[in-house]
């Protein structure tokens, strides 16, 4: 029987899982978890913040040390965080580590790109969101400097530990979609967007780009001397939505929104094709690769960083942080007593985001959360409050209509989010699994390695088998979050 290894690398931790399928059940072991944590350097007269990874190779290699001691695996897929990469010279040498995308490097780059190129241009060729920490706009901020030109290869993050693996460089698809440099439609490399890219630098990207593979390749075997066997490296849905969204126990997928609530939240439905409107442009909603030809259109919205983030700062003043005391508390909060728009710009640097919050309250004339509960309370409504806004803006421009939304991931296990969700939205909530994206990972392994047919419903049966499920319905009348919606348009539009 095979046993399958999953790397899954989050914004603030990792994981190594084992898993084997036995009785149409997957059956998982997390037999490593690490810290993932960002090291500000100085460079360019500023702090400079990368990802460490190096640290997260180590921890990798503990981990597969460790799903090896346990009887080994058979088969190995990563997936990490979008958009970013690390650049190797001819030699195959990285050259430094990879920067965050919450750098603030790349701030002022997607308005200057697009006084070159119309974005109705470029979102017509990639139906790719605006972030400023896509991988188009951080290769523009990197040719301001020499980085780029010392470069032979780019390998996105999950590609690169599959190279260190494997040995083998490719471009898995899913994640090269958050790019900002893929073809849509073609799910190929855009040879337009990359000549503009290259007459606006002067450098060559397109000869560092590796060729592209599809969910579900097998690159080979591992790298002799790594100690663990011939196991195969599997190309799994590397964007780790993508393989969360793989493994979303949506059995009736043309009536279910998403939401994959990590750090992020990532909301959305499941489509044959890309949306490309112009009222989709505006709305800012991304077209992004899915395994088995599908698309995830989806919005970002902000995530459980924000709590995490403040629970970061209250440790740190000696306050309460942990995270079932604040949630108790909260449950005694007034519902939307404050909100806040959990994605303004203010709240996306690392820092005090308890007095971020204290301070938009203030600007806005609503009651200033003054502890850790009325935070977390405040920041609870305006996720939940933002997530009825992505859903009914997705499933609109999509125009699906929408009977259940999937809660995954970490935040699938905060029975207030889910409880909160369903009564803003006015939609039954099912929850899990948490273990989503690991369980996607796993499972297209299964599917590459050929112990699993029917694709995507094959996978979803699984994981619907395999979890407990919690349903949480809507409380009925949605008004106080109809007020709250409006509260938050007006300043919204205040900040627009
Ligand atoms: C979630 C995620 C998300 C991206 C962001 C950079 O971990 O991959 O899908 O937009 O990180």
């Amino acid at each position: 029987m095979n046993t399958y290894a999953a790397v899954d690398l989050g914004a603030t931790s990792g994981r190594v899982l084992t898993g084997r399928l036995a009785g149409g059940r997957l059956d998982t072991t997390e037999v490593a978890r690490f810290e993932n944590a960002p090291v500000g350097v100085p460079a360019h007269g500023r702090e400079v913040l990368h990802w460490d990874v190096l640290a997260l190779w180590a921890g990798i290699r503990r981990g597969l040390d460790a799903a090896h001691r346990n009887g080994g695996f058979t088969s190995v897929g990563v997936d990490t965080w979008a958009v970013d990469y690390g650049l190797l010279d001819a030699d195959g040498a990285l050259l430094g580590s990879p920067v965050h995308y919450r750098d603030e490097r790349t701030l002022d780059v997607p308005e200057q790109f697009f006084t070159t190129m119309p974005a109705s241009d470029h979102y017509a060729v990639t139906g790719a969101q605006v972030q400023p920490f896509n991988t188009v706009f951080q290769l523009l901020a990197a040719a301001r400097t020499t980085q780029l030109a010392s470069a032979a290869e780019l390998l996105l993050v999950p590609d690169l530990l599959a190279a260190w693996l494997s040995g083998v460089h490719v471009a898995e698809v899913t994640n090269a979609s958050t790019t900002g440099l893929l073809d849509v439609d073609s799910r190929s490399w855009s040879h337009r967007i990359l000549r503009h890219v290259e007459d606006l630098t002067g450098s060559g990207i397109t000869a560092l780009l590796p060729r592209l593979v599809e969910p579900g390749t097998v690159l080979g075997p591992l790298r002799p001397g790594l100690g663990w066997g011939d196991a195969s490296v599997v190309a799994v849905g590397s964007h780790d939505t993508a393989s969360a969204v793989a493994a979303v126990p949506m059995l009736e997928p043309e009536h279910a929104a998403y939401i994959s609530s990590g750090t992020w939240s990532l909301v959305g439905v499941e489509l044959p094709g890309p949306v490309r409107s112009e009222p989709s442009r505006l709305a800012n909603v991304t077209n992004e690769l899915g395994v088995d030809g599908t698309v995830r259109y989806l919005k970002n919205v902000a995530g459980l960083w924000l709590l995490s983030e403040s629970q970061r700062t209250w440790a740190a003043q000696g306050g309460v942080s942990d995270l079932a005391a604040l949630l108790a508390a909260a449950a005694h909060v007034p519902v939307c007593r404050t909100v806040v728009d959990v994605d303004d710009p203010a709240f996306a640097a690392p820092g005090d985001i308890p007095a971020r919050i204290a301070a938009a309250a203030s600007a806005s004339g609503q009651p200033v959360p003054d502890d850790e509960a009325s935070t977390t309370r405040c920041i609870l409504d305006s996720l939940a409050l933002a997530y009825r806004r992505a859903i009914r803006t997705v499933a609109g421009l999509a125009d699906r209509d929408v009977r259940v939304v999937h809660v995954v991931g970490g935040g699938s296990r905060n029975a207030l989010l889910c409880q909160l969700t369903a009564d803003a939205t006015g939609l039954p909530v099912v929850a899990g699994p948490a273990e989503c994206t690991a369980m996607g990972n796993l499972l297209v392994q299964a599917w590459a390695m050929g112990d699993l047919d029917g694709g995507l419903p094959a996978i979803r049966q699984v994981v619907a088998d395999s979890t407990e499920l919690a349903r949480w319905n809507p409380a009925g009348d949605t008004t106080v979050w109809d007020q709250a919606d409006d509260r938050l348009r007006d300043l919204t539009a205040a900040r627009l």
